[in-house]
Parts: C-alpha cells; structure tokens; sequence
C-alpha cells in the first residue's frame, strides 16, 4: 500500500499509538498514502519530522459534561476539544453532539480540518470537537442545560484569536446560541469566539447555507471544467436531511437539477416529482421530526426503511450529506452502473477508501469532503472577519465571495491532480494542495 518507507513507517506508528481508532485511522491512511509522491520530492520533510508532527494533534481535551435533565436527574457526558494544527491560523473546526461521538471520530475530523481550512486559502488552524450528547428527543431547556455546561469547561481552552468552534451534526443555531450565550456570560466578552451564531448577535448572512451552497458551486464548476457540463437537467440524490443536505437541495434545484431522495438515518424518501424543501425544513428545521413524516404532505412520496437504500436509486449526481461512512464499494459500484457522473461530498468522508478509489478509476467527477464541503468553514472565517471588523457584508456579498472560493479550491484541487498524472484522482490534489501550505508553515515555524 505504500510506497516510501518513510510514509509507511509514519503509519505503523500511528497504528501502534492509536489501534482502536477506526475512523482516526482510516483519515490518516487516505490522506498519507495520497501525499507520497509530494514526500518523496520533498527530503526536508522527513528530515525535520513533519509528517510525525502532522498527524499528532497539537492539544486534546476531554472533560466531564454534567447536567440536569426535566427529570430532575444528574446526566454525565464527555466532551471533546481537539486542538489539531495552529500553523496558519487559531484552530477552527466545528462541534458534533451525537451519540456515536469518541476520540476517534474526534480526531478524523480534525485532521482532515487542518487540510480542508487550508484550501479554504483563509487563515484558519484546524481543530474539532463535541460530545456523546444526544440532542434528538431533549427538550429546549434541556439541550441548553447541556449546552451551558459543556461551555463551562470549554470556555477555558477557547478564545477568537485562539480557537473558534462552530456547528456540525446535531449543533445548529439554538446550540451555537446557547453556547455562545454561556461563554459571554462566563468571559464577559463580546466576540467572535464562534461562528454559526444568530443574524442579531454577530452571525453571518449566509452561513446558515454556505456549506450546502458551497458543495454545489464546488459541483458546478467540476462539471464544467472535467466533463463540459452542468447541474441543468440532471437527476440528483441528496442524503441525509439536515443542515447541508437541505442547502445542497435547495442550490441544486435552483441551479436547473431535480432532487428525487433525501433520507435520515432511519430511511429515505424519494419524490419523481422532485423534493418539495418547504416541506423538508418544515419536517426539519420546525418540528424537529423524521424525513418519513414527508408522505403526510406528499402521499404520492415513497419512504424506505434503511438510509443506505438511496444510492439504489439511478441518478447522475450524487451529493452524501449524512454522515461518514456512508457510502461504501458496493454502493458505488451501484452508482456506477446506473451512470453516475458526478460524486462529491457535503458530509465528512461519507466514502470509504475503497468507494472513493472505485469513483476515481472509473472517471466520475469525485468531489473530496475536504475540498467540497469547505464552504461551511470557509463562511465562517468570513464570519470571523466581520466580527474582527465590527461590520456585517450583506447576503450577496458573502454569497459572491464563498463562490470565488469554492471555484478556486475545485482549481487548485483539480490542477494538483493534473499535475500529478490523473486529472480525476482529486482526492490527491485536494491532499496535496492542502498540506503543502501546512509543511511549509511547519518548516518555516521551526520544530515545536
Ligand atoms: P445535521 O445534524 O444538521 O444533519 C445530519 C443529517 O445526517 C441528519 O439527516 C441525520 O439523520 C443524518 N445522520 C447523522 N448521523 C447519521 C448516521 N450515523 N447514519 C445516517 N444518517 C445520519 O448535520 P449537518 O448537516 O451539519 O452535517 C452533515 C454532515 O456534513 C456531517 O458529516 C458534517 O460533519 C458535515 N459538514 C457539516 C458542515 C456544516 O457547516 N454544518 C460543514 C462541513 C461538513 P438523523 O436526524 O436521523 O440523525
Ligand atoms: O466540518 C466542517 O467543516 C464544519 N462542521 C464547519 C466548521 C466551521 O468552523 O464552520
């Protein structure tokens, strides 16, 4: 698997340090065999230890997270805080609440943040962080009873300049509000310590969209550079149902496509007549409800149990939104055989290695997470910008600005891969393109 034995040895480290941490593992083998042919033009890197010091997070924090629930009774959580690379900027990375959350998803996270913030071509260090609490079913006053306690043991590690959390599943605007809330009450500071916040405390117009938004323009202009096409006309499958996954379908069909499936992670629905998102954010964002709940608005709707089922459904763009792991070979061999032309990804390696590896021999236009999904952070290091300003740019200026961005990244992406050989293994470029900005601010920073 790998080629240099210097790369190999990095990873059998690795291995040794961290052996049960799947995803953890996973990120850093895609990401590490795709950056040799860069290692080995480059012997300063082995010689000063960077990719050693790359994959070793700078800082991890875990701490206890106590609560009380309208029962009356004591809750306990972790919470995490991964603190990964700070040589370009304050660590920035969002917050997951979800029950499956530990070290390892931790980690993966931010180690692929440190990449995807570097395309982004804004200052931004990466980090991540969240906990094993479970938002679905829990109250307001509940979900702020956590949210309020998990910021009073993270307000410490965090700062503008220092670290800036931000959302990612199961954290939205009423999380970001209440933990916002909590750090300015503890602090006593009005800053940007995070972004996703609320339009009349600091939030930025578009940042609600800007990571659905950005997966379709990173989409668009893939189309038209690698295959002379675009989004107009095209069947395309969205999944999962939140945050990104209803910005994507809503960008999607504005740019001309017909959205047929979104799913949660119990099924999926799927509408010939194209998903009506009203109906979506209605479901979602109002009631807080299932993606099932869909046939009570639109009965001529079909739901099926079981998320992984959408990929059955003959598509030519498919946009996964959900979560990581999604998506493995035998779904893309599906995909494949009913003429996939595009894959690129919202949620955070929704592809296995082998899925992934699979789009790319077979010439699909395969879109990264951390490239393609950049937009989320890429909004918010506007955000930051604006609060560090004490101004607000309006809708289209934001929306103008995170579009030359995503152009740029799927560029820069796409002219790495070409200059290694294959035009469609984008998944080196979007590693390569990131990490070279990284070494060389490692390098340039001296050993620490
Ligand atoms: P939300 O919490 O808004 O939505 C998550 C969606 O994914 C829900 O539909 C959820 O279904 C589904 N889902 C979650 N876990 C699983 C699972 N184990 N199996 C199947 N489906 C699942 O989160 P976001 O939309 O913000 O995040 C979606 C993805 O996008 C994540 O991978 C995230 O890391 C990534 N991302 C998010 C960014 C952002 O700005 N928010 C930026 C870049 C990437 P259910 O309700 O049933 O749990
Ligand atoms: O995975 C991601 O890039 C995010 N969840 C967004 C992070 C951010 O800081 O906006």
């Amino acid at each position: 698997m790998f080629k240099t034995n210097y790369v190999k040895h990095v990873y059998e480290d690795l291995v040794k340090k961290n052996s049960n941490e799947k995803e953890f593992l996973q990120a850093a083998l895609e990401i590490l065999e795709s950056l040799e042919p860069y290692v080995e033009k480059h012997p300063e890197l082995e010689k000063n230890k960077v990719l050693e010091r790359f994959v070793e997070p700078e800082r991890f924090v875990q701490f206890r997270v106590s609560w009380v629930d309208d029962r009356g009774e004591v809750q306990v959580n972790r919470g995490y805080r991964v603190q990964y690379n700070s040589c370009i900027g304050p660590y920035k990375g969002g917050l997951r609440f979800h029950p499956s959350v530990n070290a390892s998803i931790i980690k993966f996270l931010g180690l692929e943040q440190v990449l995807k913030n570097s395309l982004t071509s804004l200052p931004m260090g990466g980090g991540k962080g969240g906990s094993d609490f479970d938002p679905k079913g829990k109250s307001d006053r509940e979900v702020m009873a956590f949210c309020q306690a998990f910021m009073t043991e993270l307000y410490r590690h965090i700062g503008a300049d220092t670290d800036v959390p931000a959302g990612d599943i199961g954290v939205g605007g009423r999380e970001v509000g209440y933990l916002y809330g909590q750090y300015k009450r503890i602090r006593n500071e009005s800053v940007g310590v995070l972004t996703g916040k609320g339009l009349s405390f600091g939030g930025s117009l578009a940042r609600t969209e800007a990571t659905g938004y950005g997966l379709c323009y990173f989409t668009e202009e893939a189309l038209k550079t690698m295959k002379e096409d675009s989004f107009k006309g095209k069947t395309v499958v969205v999944s999962g149902s939140g945050n990104v996954a209803i910005y994507a379908c809503q960008k999607a069909t504005q740019l001309g496509a017909k959205v047929v499936a979104m799913s949660d992670s119990n099924g999926f629905i799927y509408d010939e007549n194209g998903i009506n998102l009203d109906v979506v954010k209605d479901i979602k964002e109002v009631k807080r409800g299932r993606i099932k709940d869909y046939l009570l608005y639109v009965p001529s709707a079909k739901y099926q149990e079981g998320a992984k089922g959408i990929w059955q459904i003959p598509c030519d763009i498919a946009l996964p939104c959900a979560t990581q792991n999604e998506l493995d070979l035998e779904d893309a061999k599906v995909l494949v055989k009913n003429g996939v032309m595009a894959v690129c990804e919202g949620a955070n390696m929704p592809s296995t290695l082998e899925a992934a590896k699979y789009f790319i021999e077979h010439k699909v236009v395969y879109g990264p997470a951390k490239a393609a999904n950049a937009g989320g952070v890429a909004t918010s290091g506007l955000e930051m910008s604006q609060n560090s300003m004490r101004m607000n740019w309006s809708f289209d200026e934001v929306d103008q600005k995170l579009k030359e961005i995503m152009t740029n990244i799927f560029q820069n992406t796409y002219q790495t891969a070409v200059s290694l050989g294959n035009a469609y293994d984008t998944l080196a470029g979007a590693n390569i393109a990131g990490f070279e900005k990284v070494a060389k601010a490692m390098l340039a920073q001296g050993i620490y």
